[in-house]
Order: C-alpha cells, then structure tokens, then sequence
C-alpha cells in the first residue's frame, strides 16, 4: 500500500512535472521553426531523389517549416488550393510574390523552379489541418503538413526528422531494385554484362528484321544496339510519393556498323527525357521533322552523317489514365499517345555526339560511334 502510494504521489509528480514541461514547450512551439530538405542527388549527379526529405512533418499552428534546396535538378515547394488546376511550373501561383508565406489552405504559394543554393523558402502554417504539398515540376513528388492544434501533443523532434530525411536519401540513392540502375558516373565505363544493354549479333538482328519485315508493312524495328535513357522508381510513405530516378543514359557510349539502328527506351516513370544530335531546338517538346513513327508507335530518324541533327521530342511514360476522366486526356502528357522509344539508324561512319535536353546538364550525354 505504502509502494502504491508512492507510485501514486509520483506519477502525480510525474504528471504536474510533464504538464508544467508542455505547457513551456507549447508556448515555445508557437515560434518553432522546422526544417527539410527539396531533393538529393548522388555526386555525379546521376541519381536524383525527386523528393521532400523527410515528406511528412507534424508541427503546431502557427509552426513555420523552411524548406532549403538540395539538387542540380529543378525542384518547387509548392502549396496548392484543393481543387485548383495544376499548374505549370512556368506559371506557378499567379499573384503569390516570392519571400516569406503563410499557408492556410485559401491561397496557393510557391517557389519558382529552384536548385540548390537557390533562397530557402519559410512557411508559416496559421490554422490546424492537413495540407499537401507539391513540386509543379515532378507530378510524383510529394508529401504531407499535419498541422495539430497546440493542445497535441508533437510525435517527433527535429532530430528525428533529420534522421528520417537521412535514410530516405540514402534509400533513394543507393535503390538497386533494377538491375540496369547502378550509377554510370563514366560514359566509358562498360560492363559487358550489363542487362540494359542488349547487343544482337547481326545475323540475329538479320533473321529477326526479316520476320518483322513480313509483319510490319516494310519496316525494320529491330535494333542493333538498346540504351535506357533513363530509369526510376516511385516509391511511397504515409505522407505521399517520393521518386528515385537514374538521369543517364546507361552505356550511352556505343559502338555500331553504319547501316545499324540504335534504340532508346525511357524506363523512368516519371522524368521525360530527349534524344538530341546537333543544336538544342526551340521546340523541346516535339520531334524535330525528320522524326517518323514506327508501327509500333516508336519514333524514328535516319541519319547520314555526324554533322546531321535530329531530336527525339519527349520520350516520357505516360501518366495513368484515371476513372471518370477522358481516356488519354491528360494535358501533362505533351504528346498524344508518349512515344517511350526513340530509334535511328545511323547511315554515315562517325562519331554522333548526343544529350538530353534536359538533364545534360546533369551529365545525361552519350556517343554512338559508326564504323564503315
Ligand atoms: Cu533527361
């Protein structure tokens, strides 16, 4: 009875000693400011986590987060009303200047496109409630504000986000799932066995065109040589989606016989990416006009020589269709029907120097050297 007691006078103690530590941190909490991070990215910049790190934080009203960029690859954070049309990233939230903001739910706010060592961006979140948010540059990069009223108590500390922030990079960056989605930081770098790589022999490539050749109406399909223009992953936490992708062509550098064809397949499901010898286009989104379409719906071109220049357009996976939406309706999917595969057969000996629009800028290049 004495033990009970005791054990009774101290969990009193215990309580009056908690409330009195959470009625301190409730007023301190009024002023808290949380931190995260937009984005991740390997050294070589090869791997990119399309992410808010970590993408969900509980905080009080009247909390503030700020959000600091991380990556070579463009990235907003972005607060949307709940049933506004998505914006272009271009376009953003029109009459929202840039600084300081509060979000509540009424009026959209966000940064313009950013990269690392752009200007930080603080939020203030006033009223309790759940509020997405969003980069308007990657559809499949995500995550979610709980804002609890200062009465709840917070389950997690800065600290424990730092942590979660930590290894959710790192899951990001080291994703080994594929086989194909090691980090090519050398073009050079050949692995022989790489699965990413197909390499017919000729007289394979020989007896499979002349099959196609009789199913297809006159068209030669088959490749002699298969580059993955790009690989990811979307993978999901309770605060919404966050993407691994590998923006590299992976063994970009290959050699082939003039007369063969070389394939490009975009295995990413989320960044677009652009096949592009010669000058940059004004028109990145479609294919130049020398681009035509193969029965199988790839793309295809014919070049004669390295001075020659062609340029893919997007090749991108198409966004899932939705129910109780027009099939194939989505104004994010620029082309209709997305070509995912670009093929060129490459006519005239040389060295064809190509990039990606996009993403060279991150590395994403390649070479198609043609022997006589
Ligand atoms: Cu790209």
């Amino acid at each position: 009875m004495k033990n009970f007691t005791a054990m009774c006078v101290r969990h009193f103690l215990v309580g009056l000693f908690a409330f009195g530590i959470l009625g301190f941190s409730q007023n301190a909490a009024a002023q808290q400011n949380w931190h995260a991070k937009v984005g991740a990215q390997t050294p070589g910049m090869g791997r990119q986590a399309l992410a808010f790190l970590p993408n969900e934080i509980w905080i009080h009203a009247n909390d503030s987060i700020t959000w600091t960029f991380n990556s070579d690859e463009i990235h907003t954070v972005s607060f949307l009303v709940v049933g506004q049309i998505f914006p272009p990233f271009p376009v953003g939230c029109p009459g929202f200047s840039f600084g300081a903001a509060s979000f509540d739910g009424t009026t959209c706010v966000t940064t313009p496109p950013s990269v690392k060592g752009s200007p930080t961006f603080t939020v203030t979140f006033p009223t309790a409630g759940n509020y997405r948010i969003q980069c308007l540059v990657h559809s499949t990069m995500n995550g979610t504000i709980r804002v609890l009223d200062a009465s709840v108590a917070l389950p997690h500390d800065q600290a424990f986000y730092d942590k979660e922030a930590a290894t959710q990079t790192q899951a990001l960056l080291t994703d080994n799932d594929h086989a194909m989605s090691s980090d090519m930081g050398s073009m050079t770098t050949a692995h022989s066995g790489d699965m990413s790589v197909r390499v017919l022999a000729a007289t394979n490539r020989l007896a499979a065109g002349s099959k196609k050749l009789s199913a297809s109406s006159g068209a030669n399909m088959s490749a002699i040589g298969h580059v993955t223009a790009g690989v990811g992953e979307i993978v999901s936490t309770t605060g919404g989606v966050q993407t691994s992708s590998l923006v590299r062509f992976v063994k970009g550098k290959i050699v082939i016989h003039a007369g063969d064809t070389v394939e490009w397949g975009n295995n990413d499901p989320q960044e677009p990416h652009t096949i592009t010898v010669g000058p940059e286009p004004q028109d990145m989104f479609d294919p130049s006009s020398n681009v035509t379409v193969d029965p199988d719906g790839g793309l295809h071109a014919v070049l004669s020589s390295p001075s020659d220049a062609v340029h893919s357009g997007f090749i991108l996976q198409a966004l899932p269709d939705q129910p109780g939406m027009p099939v194939n309706s989505n104004p994010d999917n620029a082309i209709a029907f997305n070509p995912t595969i670009f093929r060129v057969t490459f006519m005239g000996p040389g060295t064809y120097n190509y990039k990606c629009v996009l993403h060279d800028n991150l590395g994403m290049v390649g070479q198609v050297v043609v022997l006589p």
